[in-house]
């Protein structure tokens, strides 16, 4: 049996910086890793959505997570996301996560040719059965035709492998029926936005993109709901809404990386076809990041 407490908490879905020539800046990524654990973060979600995963080739993907392997030393609980369209390509980078110690893999389900559910599942248990390593479904029904149901979530969950649910989602009755599986399984809030709803629901924990940089914020939101603390919960949940929703209006990812770079990392740019940071986008994340450094 897993032991599931590690896979609790607040889990950043790491960015990946990258240089001018959008490479990989594996300095700047072992930076970032060093300032999320100073925060408090509990583990990392590597080469998702956020770590622009999907923009980075196979070879690019093995070496972040052996960049993040290397800059933690088991000081967080890791997830490799190996999620693609190549079943093959999938085992072969959570094979290599394995080999680096990953506590986890996940995968978002396959997407773009809307495959039936059979082929969803075949992936998915093809992919687990490959390594020792417990497996993350990555619920993200925006990436595709799929959405996970408690039904389909308990046949898949047959096979042991199978520990925990990203729900990247704002859907917070799925959530809560997550949570009334056969067994017990790890739960995780996917938009950072909803988490006090998310937490309000079930989950055990939470995996996003904005905790690289609000980790101490997001820790205080999860600690005063744990407490009983409502309404300093939800007056954090707002003040970071207040940051997010600025973000979406100039790009989450291109919000994030200024912010971060303001707060000292070099974060470059996205990767195309991701637009560039505009000047707006910046001047505006430069007042976020300081309020942010002054609290
Ligand atoms: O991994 C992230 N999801 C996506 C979680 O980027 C699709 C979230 O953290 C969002 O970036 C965040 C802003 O909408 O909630």
């Amino acid at each position: 049996m897993n032991d599931l407490n590690k896979f609790k908490g607040l889990f950043s879905a790491l960015l990946t910086p990258f240089n001018k020539d959008s490479s990989v800046n594996f300095e700047a990524m072992e930076k970032l890793v060093e300032f999320n654990l100073e925060n408090g973060i509990d583990g990392f979600y590597v080469g998702g959505s956020t770590g622009e995963g999907l923009l980075l080739t196979n070879e690019e993907r093995k070496a972040t997570f052996k960049c993040v392997a290397e800059a933690t030393k088991g000081r967080a609980t890791l997830i490799a996301h190996v999620g693609t369209l190549h079943t093959d390509a999938a085992i072969d980078m959570a094979k290599y996560a394995e080999s680096l110690g990953y506590d986890a893999i996940s995968a978002v389900a396959p997407y773009y040719y809307g495959f039936p559910l059979e082929s969803i599942t075949g992936y998915y248990n093809d992919i687990a059965n490959s390594t020792s390593l417990p497996m993350i479904v990555y619920n993200f029904p925006n990436s595709g035709k799929f959405a996970l149901t408690k039904d389909v979530a308990n046949e898949m969950f047959k096979n042991e492998k199978f520990i925990g649910i990203k729900h990247t989602s704002s859907d917070m009755f799925a959530l809560q029926q997550f949570k009334q599986l056969d067994r017990e399984i790890v739960v995780y809030n996917g938009f950072d936005e909803t988490l006090l709803s998310g937490l309000a629901m079930g989950a055990d924990g939470a995996i996003g993109s904005t905790y690289n940089f609000m980790g101490k914020k997001f820790k205080k939101i999860m600690n005063d709901f744990k407490a009983g603390n409502i309404d300093e919960a939800i007056k954090g949940q707002n003040e970071a809404d207040e940051i997010i929703t600025e973000m979406i209006k100039h790009g989450v990812f291109q919000s994030e990386k200024a912010i971060l770079s303001e707060m000292g990392i070099d974060m470059g740019e996205c990767r195309k076809p991701f637009l560039p940071i505009t000047d707006e986008c910046r001047a505006s994340m430069k007042k976020i990041a300081e309020k942010l450094m002054s609290e």
